[in-house]
Formats: structure tokens, C-alpha cells, sequence
């Protein structure tokens, strides 16, 4: 399958439906919507770990990589699951921790036993005096990224949860077992491999940070081209069905060209975040401020414009299981829902890139909307809420921070309809349902021919009917203008414009061209009015137009 003409779906199994009312969702529970999935038209899901893990991060905590965690199933059910997809033209993408692992591993627990060969397999320094860790880096999750073990007198390296330890991969034997446990997963039929923080794995020098949170001596480390290499020819590689995906933290342009190039030696594409944290202060996510619509244009037009001079593949997509609701974020959750839920899929689809969405998106789902602590079940919301009350913020504050960009607002169950749980479980669920499930579910969508399902149905349809989708050149139109994203994109004799206004209120927007001999293939409205050269958007308004020359 032509992975510049498919689409993925992201599944975070935990919430997406309860076959067994745990309240936990679980492999079976995703087999049982395999046709609601077709029906959307998807090519590929790509599955959030379920392997057997404690769940300190919720799957990202792998303690064995060759077992499935009972509490999503067993090994049978997932191979019922991939056997229900391929029935439906539908692949499974995986999604492999490779970074670090669970503590409770049992390599970790070796390690810990003083086995030297697993030792090897973390990474342990000593300190830099007493009580003083070898470098000043930052968990991401928060606090100093090394952790103590008194019986050596050593830390290890943590860049995650303090459960979630490094692996040393500079170590030729843990690249032989992870080589191992993705032939494993290969020989079961998967067609498809997320890495996650796959850039992180190659670490540099171990020395203190004094300009930031020490991700510039670890990020796009040196020698992490080479261990992709390395795992693609020993593995993936092998096989031409197979499409991969790195996710890139904190990546810079340059690498990510030789990650995703077309020759095919590491990646098939990346996922970069610049364009999720224009409403950051530089890295800092623990803050309110308002997203920054000129930069978000940029950086997604730069990478746009630079990936393809440079035979680079990107995957595009606003929403995962770590982002906020894109719709709560960019959109509108009250008047403009509908209109805001659609323009921000379609100037995603019509992007140059392999586009993801993740489950409840093409649903318009929005933020969790929690105001009490003990509904956060995520350990980086938990963890930061903390910090930020000691740094003095008062816990009012730190909970509108946590409201706007809390990881959990992604992780409430699956709106599939009106019931008292969403219709995501009998039982009640691991994490609270929104209580807007009864207004927005898939129920209602499948019956409303205008819903965000069908529109994102549309957009599907439209990658795979246009080839200028899928592999035409793009040019950024009127980029400076204050509220509308637009681009041109051409291939052979074909010609598509996309034009979206981001904001609730009605714009003019000069087309540089008559619109006249366009066709309109999709909008966030029903009809249009979208004629001669001086155009008028309406709120939230997108147009795809289309043309043969
Ligand atoms: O996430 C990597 C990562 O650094 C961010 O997404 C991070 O969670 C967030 O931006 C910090 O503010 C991946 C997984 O997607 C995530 O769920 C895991 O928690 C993480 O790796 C560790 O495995």
C-alpha cells in the first residue's frame, strides 16, 4: 500500500472501547469497531503499546516486550484483531518503546541484581559528588532525570518517568534484542512500526546543561543514523509492505531529512512537534499563553517546503494520545464546533505528508474539562501540577494550566454514543467520560450526513481520488495573512487550493486568481460563495478547490 496515499488512525486501546466491563478498554473491544473504522476508510491503525507493563505511563513502561498485558487481552485476541483488519484492507501499525523500558523488566531487575551484562543495557554513572547526580538534566516528566541506587553508589538515567529507565543502545547486545523483538512482532503480521522517541536513543556527551534541560546533548544523538540503519536493514527493511514512523522530540529539519529520506535507509516519515508548541514559551508547556497563528503557519509551511526539497516524507497531524483536543486548542468548542472541527482536518489532509488521526478526532471531540486533581490519571499532569504549586503558582492557576494542556485531555473514553458511559463500557471507566458525550458521539455522526465523521470520511476519499493530494508540490499563498492558512498544490496537470480562516470571525482574503474555473471538492460549510478574486471567508470557513489545467 502507497503510504503517501493512506491514512493512519491512532488507537489508544485503554480508551477506546471495553469489550468486558473492566472499565479498561481492550483488544477485543477495538475488533468490534474494525467496521466502524472501515466505514471511515482508513488504511492503517496504529495501536498504542498494550504489552505487559505496570501502566506508570500508561503502556510507554514496557516490562515485556513478547506478551500482551492481560488487562487488553491476550495473544489470541490480537491475532483475531489483525485478522479482522486484513479483512477489511485495514493494516496494524505498532507501536515499539525502545528508549527505555519499564523498570520491572527483567533486564532491569538483573541489572539491579548487579549482573554486569545487564547493567550494560542502562545506563549507570556515577555521581558527581554526594547526592549529586552525574549531569543537571530534566525528566521530562519533571525533576532530575537520574535516579540513586545506593547498592552501587550509582544513578541511571531516566529521561521519563523515574520507571522508565534508558537503554544503553551504544551497547551492540540491546540492539540485538530489540532487533529480535521486532522480527517477533514482524512474523505476526504487523505492517506497520511507530518508534517512539526514537531520536533520543543515541546519547552525547554526559555534561551539564546550563543553556537548557540537557535535551541538546541527547536529542538527534551521534550516532542515532547509524543504529537506524542498523534496524532497518535487520529488520523492517526486509520487508517493502512495512511503513514505519519515528517520533522525533525536539528534532531539528536537517536530521529529519536523512530519518524520512525516499531512499528508504531509516524511516518511512517522522512526526515533528514545532507546530504543537506554538502556545509554549519556548519549550515551557506549563504555561497559558495564546497560540501564535503566524508561527504555527511557518513552521508548518518550512517543513512543508524543506521535506520535499529534500525527498523527506512527513507525517502530518494535530492530535495524539500526548496533545490536547486540536479542536479545544485551534477551534471552537461552542457555536463554531462543527465549522472549526472541519476546517482544521481538511488543512491537514490536504498537506503534502501521510496524515494521522487520532480516535474521537474525526468525532470533533474536545478537552476533558477536569477541575479536580484526582481526575488526572496522567503521571507527567500529576507530577507538574506538584511542581508548579511548589514553584507558588496557586492551585487555581495551576489547574487552568493543566485544563488547557494536560496529556489526560486526549485520554477520555471513546464518545461512541449517548449512554451513561459514552457506550465505551458498562463499568465505569479507568478515566472520566466528557460529560458533552450525550451532544458529540459517533452515533449521532453516523446519522447525520453533515456530521465531522462523514466530512472526515470526505477527506479521506479525497487523498485517494487526487493524485495532487498525495504527491503534488505545495506553495504557501498569502502567508503573512493575519487569519488565513492557505496553499496551492500542483501535480501533472493538477491544481488544489486550500484556503482556511482560524479564527470565529469573517475575513476578506484575496485569492490572486479568479476562483471561477474551480471545482469545489470540500468546505467546512455546506455551500459556498466562493467566487471572482476578492473572496470572503466566513467564520472558521476552508475550501478545497480544485482544477485540471
Ligand atoms: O512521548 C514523547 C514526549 O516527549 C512527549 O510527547 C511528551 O509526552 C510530552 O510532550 C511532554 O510534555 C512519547 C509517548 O508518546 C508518550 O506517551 C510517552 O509518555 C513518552 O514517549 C515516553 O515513552
Amino acid at each position: 500500500m502507497d503510504f503517501k496515499k493512506s491514512v493512519v488512525y491512532q488507537i489508544y486501546p485503554k480508551s477506546f472501547c471495553d469489550s468486558n466491563g473492566d472499565g479498561f478498554g481492550d483488544l477485543k473491544g477495538v475488533t468490534a469497531k474494525l467496521d466502524y473504522l472501515k466505514e471511515l476508510g482508513v488504511d492503517y491503525i496504529w495501536m498504542t503499546p498494550f504489552f505487559v507493563s505496570p501502566q506508570n505511563d500508561n503502556g510507554y513502561d514496557v516490562e515485556d516486550y513478547y506478551n500482551i498485558d492481560p488487562r487488553y487481552g491476550t495473544m489470541e485476541d490480537f491475532e483475531e484483531l489483525c485478522q479482522g483488519a486484513a479483512d477489511r484492507g485495514i493494516r496494524i501499525m505498532l507501536d515499539m518503546v525502545f528508549n527505555h523500558t519499564s523498570t520491572r523488566h527483567e533486564w532491569f531487575q538483573k541489572a539491579l541484581s548487579g549482573d554486569p551484562r545487564y547493567k550494560d543495557f542502562y545506563i549507570f554513572k556515577k555521581g558527581k559528588g554526594p547526592g549529586v547526580p552525574p549531569t543537571n538534566w530534566e525528566s521530562k516528566f519533571g525533576g532530575n532525570s537520574w535516579e540513586y541506587v545506593e547498592k552501587f553508589d550509582e544513578y541511571y538515567l531516566h529521561l521519563f518517568d523515574v520507571t522508565q529507565a534508558d537503554l544503553n543502545w551504544d551497547n551492540p547486545e540491546v540492539r540485538a534484542e530489540i532487533q529480535k523483538v521486532v522480527r517477533f512482532w514482524m512474523e505476526k503480521g504487523v505492517k506497520g512500526f511507530r518508534f517512539d522517541v526514537v531520536n533520543l536513543i543515541s546519547k552525547g556527551a554526559f555534561e551539564d546543561d546550563f543553556e537548557g534541560d540537557g535535551r541538546r546533548f541527547y536529542t538527534d544523538g551521534p550516532r542515532i543514523h547509524e543504529y537506524l540503519q542498523e534496524l532497518n536493514a535487520a529488520t523492517f527493511g526486509t520487508d517493502a509492505e512495512i511503513i514505519t514512523v519515528g517520533e522525533m522530540s525536539s528534532t531539528s529539519m536537517e536530521n529529519c531529512y536523512r530519518y524520512a529520506s525516499e531512499d528508504g535507509k531509516e524511516l518511512s516519515m517522522v512526526f515533528s512537534f514545532h507546530h504543537l508548541k506554538t502556545d509554549f514559551v519556548g519549550n515551557e508547556k506549563w504555561v497559558i499563553v495564546p497560540n501564535d497563528f503566524q508561527k504555527l503557519k511557518q513552521i508548518l509551511f518550512d517543513w512543508q517546503t524543506h521535506m520535499s526539497e529534500n525527498h523527506a516524507w512527513n507525517a502530518v497531524f494535530w492530535c495524539n494520545h500526548d496533545q490536547p483536543r486540536v479542536v479545544s486548542r485551534m477551534g471552537d468548542e461552542g457555536k463554531y464546533w462543527k465549522e472549526s472541527a472541519k476546517m482544521l482536518g481538511t488543512v491537514i489532509h490536504c498537506l503534502r505528508g501521510t496524515p494521522y488521526i487520532y480516535q474521537g478526532e474525526e468525532l470533533g471531540m474536545t478537552n476533558a474539562g477536569f477541575n479536580q486533581i484526582d481526575q488526572y490519571k496522567d503521571v507527567e499532569s500529576l507530577n507538574h501540577f506538584r511542581i508548579l504549586v511548589e514553584k507558588g503558582v496557586p492551585e487555581s492557576a495551576a489547574y487552568e494550566i493543566l485544563k488547557i494542556h494536560s496529556r489526560d485531555n486526549s485520554r477520555t473514553p471513546m464518545q461512541w454514543d449517548g449512554g451513561k458511559y459514552a457506550g465505551f463500557s458498562d463499568a465505569e471507566p479507568w478515566i472520566s467520560v466528557n460529560p458533552n458525550h450525550v451532544r458529540i458521539n459517533a452515533e449521532a455522526q453516523l446519522q447525520d450526513e453533515d456530521s465531522i465523521f462523514h466530512y472526515y470520511q470526505k477527506l479521506i476519499r479525497l487523498r485517494k481520488d487526487y493524485d495532487v493530494i498525495a504527491y503534488g508540490d505545495l506553495e504557501p499563498l498569502d502567508a503573512k495573512h493575519p487569519s488565513v492558512m492557505a496553499y496551492r498544490r500542483t501535480w501533472e496537470n493538477q491544481e488544489l487550493l486550500m484556503i482556511a480562516n482560524f479564527y470565529g470571525k469573517e475575513t476578506a482574503w484575496d485569492a490572486g486568481c479568479d476562483l471561477e474555473g474551480y471545482t469545489r471538492l470540500a468546505g467546512s460549510y455546506a455551500d459556498t460563495s466562493l467566487v471572482g478574486t476578492e473572496v470572503k471567508l466566513r467564520p472558521y470557513e476552508a475550501a478545497v478547490l480544485y482544477k485540471e489545467n
